[in-house]
């Protein structure tokens, strides 16, 4: 029999059908009983709770399991014990709401009840006066195929398992709980706006309203009365450009180019289509939007093919679908696939479908949930605990297309300094002086190049942020201008909580003092938290003068010459508390004198964190750019600041893991965007370390980074072998910084990210949708890095077109499926056939001159052209015009390859004047090669790679040049 999902949210289900269904569901013996709390009011509601022995067939290992109905989004979740009852064993839990991390240990089932139910109820979504548990070891026994217990990550297994439960499990028919949501009800009343319409329904009024062309944008007022209009995130100004109002009985059109919206009036459902007809979104017809007590909802059909990609930093595949996730930044050290929420909230995703896409940012801060199946099968559902529904509509038609416009909306990452693309390194903690100093020396001695190294939290004086411990740290300032000297960039760890340090001339917290730029409680006193220094008070970081305040704390370490500052904790994490954060009498205040609980703010509260830390270095440094790392993000934090994600492991999985995360940060506009390499949490094996620097290379961020207490994990750590190994990936991600520099300018103008998920550049071709593990970096080179110990084969299908291996100058045919076994130095890369890529000779750091000509790698195909964007690498003034562009672009006849060089912008002045090209693909020996009019005869064949390489010593200007074939 089905196991039902349940229409939780449904609004139109009664209490005594709800119980009805439930006691009607079969063996429920085994349940939670639970009574109080908001729950009370509408229903009891019982969890079911059943224990199952699982035998994996390949290993006769046996496995208990647990299930329970998860009765906030009345999902299965999965508990684990992953050694048998009895024995000292670890126990996962793969659940929506649970941090796994505090499951770790539990030692019989009894224990592991007690600690599931704790966990449960700690996360604050029941306040329960009364729990009653009755168990009963079923008897059941499921037998599931072999591969649960060796392949997938956990996060598949849960879904198989599910999968194979819902399967077999007999006469369970589940379902759960209630809320009195109110719908919205039928249209009495249409209003044309000057930018869509305004419609009353009951006491409730809807707005829809075209933003730009193409992009809507739907807010609605339960009572009728519109808050004022603001946003963290939106940065641009509505320019609607011509719309069109279609008001039928039946139902209102807003059309804005090819976009139309379709309000039906009875009761109001939402519609946005294609003008030639087809329905991108529709509400679902049972599922009017909806609030209750605070909350609001918005719920949509869900078509069986269609993907939803974005929301940041969400752990897992990159297609959301079946899984539901929160929204509430978070500190989640050790973070796994299932762990909800992370640290940052970017509610944007894009759904996908083969050929159509459109996308949807709800910008509400309040702690929100999306909900992409989990509820039901054929809706998806979000909404959040306070604050507006309102959301912007992008109607694409591609998903670069609405990439670019979302990060259009929310602001796009400014240019990094040049610097912050190289390797940097990392750990918790580089200390003493002397330590620096010997990492700083051993990435010279050995070449390994580097520009940047960290000093994590142990640098301060007692953990109190801007002061620094001069026992440890006798010469700081003398060894930041050393660092310098040899190329290094420093980078300080400078965390938002302010030691509560009265009369002792701590500046920082003497000054806020005196400022009145503190955050406060409802009561009117300064909240105090504990956090690294001790008791904490913290920035109200919503307030103008408070972000002032906060950058002006920069001004000695900007005297110092200290390049770029790393704002961690800013979720805000607090220590000691259940709740992981500020109280929610905490009250944020605005500039316009009003104030806002912490639950409307928490979620930006990093962000204009960050947005202090960056206003203010622009102040004290108004010519460089800013270089600010932060952990918590709301959307549009990349306009202040690159971004990590978190603290991971230094386990495979957490490899593997990793490139599905950053590519969907990629696509929510958070471009610069890295992770520890090495894992951050425990001490990397050899092997794991070298691939993780070998996927690093391309990832746009390439920081090692590792906790307090593990192993040292810096390139060398593993003797000559791996040494070799990872210089040569460091080497080559130096050697690629004229396509990587001139990819993430693009960024910045486009919003399309370095790291680049298939489906971006491929929308049309749905096999490669949910490749999580396969990136584009830039526009053309295809990435798929090992992140597996296993020897296995590996697969690869190259996308349309032809490519040509970046190693060896190969060429594949047209779809190559591509079988490897890559060794532990090889990392399968591929460039598009048209794609002209720049290169600059190896430097041990971006200060350094590069000393020879530009590299232009030629790989002859369709649409063949390339670009080169340079400048100072530090200065704004790029920004008035000071830099040099290229365009290259190659024309392949049938006896002759004919490429163009023409110069779009000249006013910066480059390191290299000649330019070595190579041309790939070149069977045998040109016949000439011609520059300009003149026939050359310094070049070679080289016949492994099939390449002609020459070099062009005046390469400034624009040129041509020709391989007659
Ligand atoms: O509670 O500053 O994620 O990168 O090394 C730990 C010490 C605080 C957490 C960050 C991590 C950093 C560490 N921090």
């Amino acid at each position: 029999m089905e196991v039902r999902t349940i229409r939780s949210l449904r609004p139109n289900v009664t209490r005594e059908e709800a119980i009805q269904t439930f006691t009607a569901s079969g063996p429920a013996s085994l349940f939670w009983k639970l009574r109080s709390g908001p729950l009370q009011r509408i229903a009891d509601a019982y969890i079911p709770f059943r224990i199952y022995r699982v035998r994996f067939p390949m290993s006769g290992a046996q496995r208990t399991h647990l299930f329970a109905l998860d009765a906030v989004d009345g999902s299965l979740d999965l508990f684990e014990f992953a050694a048998p009852p009895g024995d000292a064993e670890t126990v996962s839990v793969f659940t929506r709401n649970n941090p796994a991390s505090t499951l770790s240990e539990a030692r019989s089932e009894e224990l592991l009840r007690d600690k599931v139910l704790r966990v449960i109820f700690q996360q604050g979504f029941f306040k329960l006066r009364r729990i009653k548990l009755e168990t009963e070891q079923l008897p059941g026994e499921i037998h599931l195929p072999y591969w649960l217990g060796f392949y997938g990550t956990p996060e598949d297994l849960r879904c198989r398992v599910l999968d194979a439960v819902r399967r077999r499990i007999e006469g369970a028919k589940v379902s759960a709980l209630f809320e009195q949501w109110l719908a919205i009800q039928s249209v009495q009343k249409v209003e044309k706006l000057p930018d869509g319409v305004e419609l009353t329904a009951g006491k409730a009024k809807v707005r829809v309203t075209v933003f730009r062309e193409g992009l809507f944008r739907v807010r609605v007022a339960p009572a009728g009365t519109f808050p004022k209009d603001s946003s963290w995130a939106v940065i641009e100004a509505p320019e609607p450009g011509a719309i069109k109002i279609d008001d039928a009985k039946d139902e209102v059109r807003v059309t804005s180019g090819t976009t139309v919206a379709r309000i039906k009036k009875s009761p109001l459902l939402i519609d946005f289509l294609r003008d030639v007809g087809d329905v991108l979104v529709a509400d679902d017809s049972d599922l009017p939007m909806a609030w209750e007590n605070g909350r609001v909802r918005v719920w949509k059909k869900m078509p069986a093919d269609e993907g939803y990609y974005g929301l940041g930093d969400k752990a897992g595949p990159m297609n959301r679908r079946d899984r539901s996730f929160t929204m509430w930044n978070t500190d989640a050290f050790g973070w796994r696939e299932s762990t909800d929420p992370l640290y940052k909230t970017i509610p944007f995703f894009i759904g996908l479908r083969k050929g159509l896409a459109y996308g949807i940012f709800f910008d509400n801060t309040w702690r929100s949930s999306f909900d992409f199946g989990k509820e039901g099968h054929d809706f998806y559902s979000f909404g959040a605990e306070g604050g507006e529904i309102n959301y912007y509509f992008f109607g694409g038609p591609t998903p670069g297309k609405i990439v670019q416009d979302f990060s259009a909306l929310v602001g796009r990452t400014k240019l990094p300094p040049l610097w912050t693309l190289g390797f940097q390194q990392s750990r918790y903690s580089y200390e003493p002086e002397e330590r620096v100093y010997e990492v700083a020396k051993t990435l010279r001695d050995k070449k390994i190049p580097a520009d940047a190294i960290y000093l994590d939290i142990d640098y301060q004086d007692g953990n109190a942020p801007f002061t620094v411990d001069r026992k440890k740290f006798p010469t700081f300032e003398k060894m930041i201008s050393d660092l310098r000297a040899q190329g290094f960039h420093t980078v300080l760890i400078t965390d938002l909580h302010i030691k509560k340090n009265p009369d002792h001339g701590y500046a920082p917290y003497d000054t806020g003092v005196k400022d009145d730029v503190f955050l406060k409680r409802a009561d009117g006193t300064t909240y105090v938290g504990p956090v690294w220094p001790g008791d904490s008070v913290f920035g109200d970081f919503t307030l103008s003068r408070a972000r002032e305040w906060w950058g002006g704390l920069y001004k000695n370490f900007v005297d110092m010459g200290v390049a770029g500052f790393w704002n961690d904790m800013n979720e805000p994490a607090i220590f000691l508390t259940s709740t992981k954060t500020m109280p929610p009498d905490v009250r944020h205040r605005l500039d316009d004198g009003t104030t806002l609980p912490h639950l409307a703010i928490h979620n930006v509260f990093g962000m204009e964190n960050v947005r202090a830390t960056s206003e203010g270095l622009l102040k004290l440094r108004p010519n460089e750019r800013p270089f600010v790392l932060t952990r918590a993000a709301y959307a549009g934090t990349q306009r202040y600041a690159a971004t990590w994600t978190g603290d991971n492991v230094a386990v495979w999985n957490h490899l593997g893991m990793s490139t599905p995360m950053l590519l969907s940060m990629g696509i929510s506009g958070y471009g610069m965007v890295g992770d520890d390499i090495g894992g951050f949490a425990g001490t990397p094996t050899a092997d794991l370390l070298t691939r993780w620097i070998e996927a690093g290379a391309f990832n746009p961020i390439y920081r090692d980074h590792t906790a307090k207490g593990t192993g040292d994990q810096e390139p060398w750590v593993h003797g000559a072998k791996h040494e070799a190994i990872r210089r040569h990936f460091i080497e080559e991600r130096y050697r690629l910084l004229p396509y990587i520099y001139t990819s993430v300018e693009e960024m910045t103008r486009t919003g399309i990210p370095l790291m680049r998920p298939l489906l971006l550049e491929y929308p049309q071709s749905p096999e490669f949708f949910n490749d999580d593990s396969e990136f584009m970096f830039g526009h053309d080179l295809f990435v798929s890095p090992v992140t597996t110990e296993l020897q296995d084969m590996k697969v690869i299908q190259l996308p349309p077109g032809a490519w040509y291996d970046y190693w060896t100058g190969e060429k594949s045919s047209d779809q190559e499926l591509k079988k490897l076994k890559p060794a532990l130095d090889e990392v399968p890369v591929y460039v598009r056939a048209g794609a002209i890529v720049p290169r600059q000779p190896l430097v041990q750091n971006t200060g350094e001159t590069p000393n020879g000509p530009l590299g232009l790698r030629v790989y002859p195909g369709p649409d063949c052209k390339g670009s080169l964007y340079q400048d100072d690498g530090h200065t704004l003034a790029y920004e008035k015009g000071e830099f040099l562009r290229v365009s290259y672009s190659c024309q392949v006849g049938a006896d002759a390859i004919r490429i163009v060089s023409t110069i779009e912008k000249d006013s910066y002045k480059p390191w290299w004047s000649a330019a070595e090209i190579t041309v790939f693909g070149i069977g045998k020996a040109p016949k000439s090669v011609r520059v300009g009019d003149a026939t050359i005869h310094e070049w070679r064949f080289d016949s492994a790679q099939h390449a002609v390489v020459f070099t062009l010593p005046e390469a400034k200007n624009s040129w041509t040049a020709e391989l007659i074939l």
